[in-house]
């Protein structure tokens, strides 16, 4: 598999390309669950897009794509790609920047390859298990360890309001402690800043593999750590929590929420 990753970034730059092409258009928007759960025809188009570029160079590689557009694997045997075509959906169609497109490659069950592309920004931010994690190119330092007092974290307001997945009384405190908080409203990219240092953690209730796998890669290659908020691994098949950010920062949200 020499050279799988300039293939990725290849296909991932030109279907950035593509989508800085169409979004100025009209486009049709479809609700999937809710109002804020959304999807157009770029990002379904993006994915067939994404999805005959692999299967062009490697027939027998296994997709796990978020709008289903080819058949999804039911384990993790073989060679597969978590792809987010458009991640964050909504800040593409209201803001017109801050979405990326997001890729991992997966070897019978092991995160080898991650990639983020901010298409707007044009930061193309990759990282390879055992060869370091990079930003258009350049190799990325090593995480900051920076508990929460000392931490900007991401994290969407709507876990410290009432919710179904966690007791918003565990987060708040948090909230209260950290230096700042964010919400970008694109998990790969919140991710991607952690691996870059701009801020340092990320808390979400709710992702699937595909929006966190890219971004694990980058932050295991810079020494930190990508888990539940229960403190388990990923299991890649299912949706989950995402606690992420340096080993020092992922222990010590651990403190607030296990109690
Ligand atoms: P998406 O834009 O690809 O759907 C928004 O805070 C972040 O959470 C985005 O990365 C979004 O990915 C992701 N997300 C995952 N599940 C979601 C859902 N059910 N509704 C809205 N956003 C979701
Ligand atoms: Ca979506
Ligand atoms: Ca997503
Ligand atoms: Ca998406």
């Amino acid at each position: 598999m020499q050279g799988i990753e300039l293939h990725a970034i290849d296909l991932m730059k030109r279907a950035g390309k593509y989508i800085r092409q169409k979004m100025d258009q009209a486009y049709h928007i479809e609700e999937k669950t809710n109002k804020s759960d959304l999807v157009t025809e770029i990002d379904q188009h993006v994915e067939d897009l994404l999805i005959k570029g692999i299967l062009d160079k490697y027939p027998d590689h296994l997709i796990y794509g978020e709008e289903g557009r080819i058949a999804r694997p039911e384990t993790l045997d073989g060679t597969i790609w978590f792809v987010d075509p458009i991640d964050g959906t909504m800040n593409f169609i209201r803001q017109k920047r801050l979405f990326a497109i997001s890729i991992a490659i997966m070897v019978e069950g092991e995160l080898r390859y991650g990639f983020v592309y901010d298409v707007m920004a044009d930061e193309m931010f990759h990282a390879i298990k055992g060869q370091g994690a990079y930003e258009n190119g350049i190799r990325l330092a090593p995480l900051v360890e920076r508990p929460v007092k000392e931490a900007i974290v991401c994290m969407n307001a709507t876990w410290v309001t009432a919710n179904r997945r966690i007791d918003p009384a565990l987060l708040a405190p948090l909230v209260r402690d950290a230096v700042g908080t964010r919400a970008v409203g694109a998990a790969s990219l919140e991710l991607a800043w952690i691996a870059a240092g701009r801020v340092d953690g990320y808390i979400t209730m709710r992702n699937m593999p595909w929006d966190y796998a890219g971004g694990q890669v980058l932050i295991e290659e810079l020494g930190g750590r990508v888990g539940t908020i229960e403190g388990d691994a990923m299991t890649f098949l299912e949706q989950t929590s995402v606690l992420a950010g340096s080993h020092v920062f992922v222990s010590d949200v651990l403190t607030y929420v296990q109690k």
